[in-house]
């Protein structure tokens, strides 16, 4: 065999096997949801896809928890959906690094509502939010948060407490939520929005509302309440090892194919 195809094809399971360890690791396992078998959190996103590949809840999971603003300094979050017994009082919003909690949706918010967020330059936080329908479509509300930064993550408040987007702020260090980005192929259309490309600056960020950690307590369905941000980036990978050795392989092996395929072409 020759030496090209020999070290391609080394490379190639190799990084086959960093990508399959890493997903391994970090990808939660989903259980079967109280709210019926057919009510998956894949299910429910299958049924908004209106083109496009359809999102792989198990693979696309990405593990960011923290992100920031870009460039706009304004990001807007779209409520997508909640199949949850405590959907009435489940609350979501972001929090910073303190741990203070600026809310985005209240109980009453529901599928299609809309919060738009301002990073302001002396810090503060300024959020808005409206009720469109279907469902809720409540009074707008306005709240500005005095020094509240901009790097932040997302939180539920529940019957149970307040679960956050890092794992190491909820009990046990469960992970309570998962978070896709978007791949700038697949078409969405949220209930009362247009349908439209989930582009790479926006991310689904899925809740579960029942603590995981205690058995029995939680179907890890992860459909309990389910929003949509975009104009925000990741600032934490989920492991740095495992995403720095696939950058540097990445990279070392393109250098690689680059060198060989000049080769070739002489
Ligand atoms: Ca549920
Ligand atoms: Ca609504
Ligand atoms: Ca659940």
């Amino acid at each position: 065999m020759n030496k090209f195809f020999t070290s391609t094809a080394v490379g190639l399971l190799a990084l086959g096997t960093v990508f399959a360890s890493g997903e391994v690791a970090k990808a939660v396992s989903f259980g079967t949801s109280f709210d019926g078998p057919d009510q998956s959190l894949q299910n429910i996103l299958d049924s908004l896809t209106v083109g496009g590949p359809r999102i792989d809840t198990v693979n696309g999971q990405t593990g960011f928890n923290l992100f920031t603003n870009t460039a706009s300094s304004g990001s807007v979050a779209t409520f997508m959906f909640e199949v949850a017994g405590n959907a009435p009082i489940n609350k979501f919003g972001i929090y910073n690094q303190s741990g203070v909690k600026a809310q985005l949706f209240a109980g009453s918010n529901d599928v299609s509502d809309g919060a738009f967020v301002s990073f302001l330059g002396n810090g503060d936080l300024s959020v808005f939010t409206n009720g469109f329908q279907p469902g809720n479509q409540g009074s707008p509300s306005v709240n500005t948060y005095t020094g509240f930064g901009n790097v932040f993550g997302f939180y539920i408040e529940t019957e149970q407490g307040t679960f956050y987007t890092e794992n190491s702020r909820n009990p046990n260090g469960s992970q309570q939520a998962v978070i896709y980005q978007g791949n700038n192929q697949t078409s969405l259309q949220i209930q009362g929005r247009q349908p439209g490309v989930f582009t790479d600056n926006e991310f689904i960020i899925a809740f579960d509302d029942l603590l995981r950690s205690t058995p029995g307590s939680s179907d890890s369905d992860f459909q309990d309440l389910v929003v949509m941000v975009e104009s925000i980036k990741p600032i934490s990978i989920p492991e740095p090892g495992t995403a720095t050795s696939l950058l540097v392989f990445g990279l070392g092996s393109a250098w690689m194919l680059k060198g060989q395929r000049k080769k070739l072409e002489i």
